[in-house]
């Protein structure tokens, strides 16, 4: 059977799988730094790429390989690049892309780090950025200029949950002889498959959905075709940002039951929704599976499922915020989402607080912004918290 044309969950249980001499069921953890080589020929021949024999784990590994393999099946691409953590896969894609003096167009409310090390760091190598609401097509064409080399989209974006069209971006950015760069970590690919929609790459935050257990950090570059999976690749390797077996194992082991979680997590999230947008303490809610969300119809085209993270305010605001999170119980007060477990988080002071308020403001964070990330516990308990919760304020 050929696991590349099998279904999505077949792929979860079966793409990732190796041949072992002892038929093992599960990818073994190659712990190993380095191979040995069976001659001085052979050596030579695995440097030159004559041969694909392994060399050295930084360079790849067969228990990182695996779920190489797997989530670029997952993902519809040539290749992915497995790296250290989300962060180190966006900074892969920017090193890759970017050379002193070009710039690039991105979502304003991404997740905080992604966007202050263009602004803060990378900004001394002559990086140039612009963020704006990529929520409407005309501003990403307004915006791009001749030196522009990438649109950088993060859709759902954390944390504001404003949806960006893929399709309309990919057009534009091909018509402008510029690449397309996807963070797809708050749908998954069970989700969102952004390369389908026209994307050149897409990235994970694998630390979220895709291993899902709250034990890892870890991410994931897929490129749609072989040049610039070369590229990246050839990045990773130098500036050494790659994955560790052991790493891999664990996400080989979390994603194995990725549809499932996220089915679960969904239909609580629906239902802790649905909650939230009736409660009279709460001022506004931004769920994709609502019909109150402002792309509501965008959502239901491009993503598989409206997923498990939801935005709100209340409005007693920044105050109020405090008073629910300090008296919750089942819910973890945490930032990283995407795990088994409910996380509450305050972006403002938290995940986004390294930029700048007036940034924040524009992008739509707001002070009374709360994310919550829901997980798969009983949906009874999760909104019983919430609801005494919300009686102290
Ligand atoms: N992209 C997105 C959309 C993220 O949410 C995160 C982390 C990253 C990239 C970076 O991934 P990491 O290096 O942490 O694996 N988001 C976090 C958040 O919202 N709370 O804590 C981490």
């Amino acid at each position: 059977m050929n696991i590349i044309e099998s279904g999505f969950n077949t792929k979860l249980i079966h793409a990732g799988e190796i041949e072992d001499q002892y038929g093992s069921a599960t990818v073994p953890i190659y712990q190993t730094s380095t191979f040995s080589f069976e001659n001085a020929e052979n050596g030579a021949a695995c440097f030159s790429g004559d041969s694909d024999g392994y060399i050295y784990t930084r360079i790849g590994n067969p228990t990182i390989n695996a779920l190489e393999r797997q989530v670029a099946a997952l993902e519809n691409g040539y290749g992915a690049i497995a790296v250290s953590s989300g962060m180190a896969a966006a900074t892969t894609i920017y090193l890759s892309l970017l050379s002193s003096g070009d710039h690039i167009v991105s979502t304003d409310a991404i997740y905080g780090p992604s966007r202050s090390i263009m602004e803060k760091q990378f900004i001394r190598f002559g990086f140039q950025s612009t963020y704006i609401k990529t929520t409407d097509p005309e501003a990403i064409k307004k915006a791009i200029r001749p030196i522009t080399k990438v649109i950088y989209i993060e859709t759902p974006a954390n944390p504001t949950m404003d949806i960006t069209d893929l399709e309309a971006c990919a057009e534009i950015a091909h018509k402008n002889e510029i690449l397309l760069v996807v963070d797809n970590t708050f749908c998954s690919p069970y989700l969102q498959n952004p390369l389908d929609l026209g994307a050149d790459i897409v990235f994970h935050s694998m630390t979220k959905f895709i291993n899902g257990h709250a034990d890892v950090v870890a991410g994931i570059i897929v490129a749609k075709e072989r040049a610039l999976y070369t590229q990246l690749r050839n990045m990773m390797i130098n500036m050494g940002c790659n994955m560790d077996p052991h790493q891999a194992y664990l996400v080989l082991r979390g994603i194995k039951t990725l549809s499932v979680r996220i089915e679960r997590a969904q239909e609580n999230a629906v239902k802790v929704a649905e909650f939230l947008e009736q409660h009279p303490k709460v001022a506004w809610i931004k769920y994709p599976g609502l019909q109150s969300h402002p792309q509501f119809q965008l959502a239901k085209k491009q993503m598989k499922g409206s997923g498990a993270m939801i935005s709100f305010g209340l409005k007693g605001g920044f105050e109020g915020a405090k008073l629910l999170m300090n008296n919750l119980h089942l819910a973890l007060l945490a930032v990283s989402l995407g795990g088994v477990e409910t996380l509450i988080q305050h972006p403002a002071s938290m995940t986004h607080s390294k930029v700048s308020t007036e940034d924040k403001l524009k992008a739509g964070i707001s002070d009374d912004l709360i994310r919550l990330s829901i997980g798969i516990e009983d949906v009874n308990d999760i909104i019983l918290d919430l609801k005494q919760g919300l009686e102290i304020i």
